[in-house]
């Protein structure tokens, strides 16, 4: 039997990113002179818009004015990027569990991976570079970023693109996510889904998901998970 396609989320999924992309976020608010700042409670909120440059938007009709403009938004945006991917090279972000060795064992077996994220292209290969040493081709045989893509999720666009790009129908994949929103875009695009809740979703309801695990280790997935991925379950020993 064909393994499915791994298709992976990046933020909160493939690592706990958020908290670099919060402090990113608060420094280019800083060095633009812009009195905004993002606690955490803040951001567990605003994550419900995907999307940094939409997040900001979002934020600013909180306030009610339309300052900064939407190009000065894009401007920050910009130099946000910058910053969060000065953060990871400096290696403040690490894989979450379970991360690297599926990833790597399904590329040993031959099984396509692939990235479906809201996040922005650069940011994935700052997470390749700082996890692997090497850009996001050389990881993954699919990108799909959200600047590619018209509507963000929860729209199923970013898992579409990347089914269209593995030329692979949906019952033949995949999707590991993390959010509410990822897990409405992957079932949107007729995916089976894995979600592995992080810091800022675990109060959300993911019982939906086809799979809901506390991590991508061997230890942590349903045997019948693992046994679909071709991934080695530990022998359950009788007790
Ligand atoms: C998460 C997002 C992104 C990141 C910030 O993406 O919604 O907006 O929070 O990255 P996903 P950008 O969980 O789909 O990987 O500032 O580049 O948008
Ligand atoms: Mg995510």
């Amino acid at each position: 039997m064909t393994q499915p396609a791994l298709i992976f989320d990046v933020d909160g999924t493939l690592a706990e990113t958020e908290e670099a992309h919060r402090a990113a976020f608060n420094r280019a608010f800083a060095e633009a002179c812009l009195d905004w700042h993002w606690t955490r409670d803040m951001y567990r909120d605003l994550l419900n818009t995907t999307g940094g440059v939409e997040r900001m938007g979002a934020y600013r009709a909180t306030l009610g004015t339309e300052v900064p403009s939407d190009a000065t938004l894009r401007d920050i945006h910009r130099a946000k990027t910058a910053i969060y991917g000065g953060m990871l090279a400096g290696g403040a972000v690490t894989l979450r569990p379970g991360v690297r060795e599926m990833i790597d064992g399904a590329r040993a077996r031959g099984v396509p991976c692939a990235v479906a994220t809201t996040t922005s292209r650069p940011n994935v290969d700052a997470l390749t570079q700082s996890a692997w040493g090497v850009p996001a081709t050389d990881i993954f045989d699919v990108i799909a970023t959200g600047e590619e893509v018209a509507a963000k999720k929860p729209a199923p666009d970013l898992f579409q693109l990347a089914l269209t790009r593995l030329d692979v129908p949906a019952d033949q994949a995949i999707a590991f996510e993390d959010s509410l929103n990822g897990l409405r875009s992957a079932q949107g695009a007729g995916l089976r889904v894995v979600v592995t809740p992080d810091f800022y979703t675990e109060h959300q309801d993911h019982s939906t998901a086809d799979w809901l695990v506390n991590s991508l280790m061997p230890a942590d997935l349903p045997g019948d998970l693992a046994h679909l991925i071709g991934v080695n379950a530990p022998i359950e020993m009788p007790s």
